[in-house]
Formats: structure tokens, sequence, C-alpha cells
């Protein structure tokens, strides 16, 4: 009887710490636009990205060059088109670099694409993000 209170107070207070990590830090998901023109994402066979409507990430990017890019040295694209004005439209430098960026408000399915011709396979550089209620 005596260690039940003290393991309460513990437990409602680990519940209270994880609650506010996730509601208050956005999740990070990482994505490779690779050297062989493929979008990647590490541990998943297919790259697809799925988040709840609205919801805010940290896009983490690790973008690597192929045998072509742009002249300004935008060596990939991370483009939704549906979503252009609503940030879903990175323009790759090499490197690794995080964006934060909002799901749209709208559930449903939709394709990213690279922009920039970036040789091999451009065409095919494809994946999905799928939003949910
Ligand atoms: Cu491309």
């Amino acid at each position: 009887m005596r260690t039940r209170i003290p393991l309460l107070c513990l437990l409602s207070f680990l519940v209270m710490v994880s609650t506010s990590i996730t509601a208050g830090t956005p999740r990070v998901i990482s994505v490779t636009a690779d050297k062989d023109n493929m979008f990647k994402i590490p541990g998943q066979k297919m790259p697809v990205i799925t988040l709840k409507a609205n919801e805010v990430i940290q896009l983490r990017i690790t973008a690597i060059k192929s045998t072509e890019w742009d002249k300004d040295g935008t060596i990939h694209t991370f483009t939704i088109n549906a979503l252009k004005d609503q940030g879903w439209d990175l323009r790759l430098k090499e490197g690794t670099h995080t964006y934060t960026l909002a799901a749209p408000a709208d559930p449903g399915e939709y394709v990213v694409e690279c922009t920039v011709k970036c040789g091999a396979g451009h065409d095919d550089m494809k994946m999905r993000l799928v939003v949910t209620p």
C-alpha cells in the first residue's frame, strides 16, 4: 500500500512529460534524394510518408548529386504540385537540410516528384505522401 501512491505519482508524471513531448515537438521524417535519382526513406521498402491532416513535421532531406543538375546548384527537388503554395516545393542543394512543413488539411494521396533534370531515371523520381484524417 505504501508504494502505491508514489508509483501513481511517478506514472502520471511520466504521462504528462511524454504528452508534452509529443504535442510540442514535430516528428522528424528523413528522406534521401539519392544519387540514383530515387527518393528513399531509411527502413522503408517503398518511400511513402503518412501524415495526419495539418500535422507539422520536420522533413530532413539528404540530397546526393547525380549526373545532371540545375545551373543554380539545385541537384533534385522535393515537389508536390498541388501543394506548391504551401511550401511543398523544396529545391535541394547537396547535403542534409531540415524543413518545417505542415500537412495539408485535405486528406488524400499526393505525388512527390523531382522537377530538376537529374539524370537517368529522373522521370520516375517520385514518391507518395498520404494524408489521413
Ligand atoms: Cu530529378
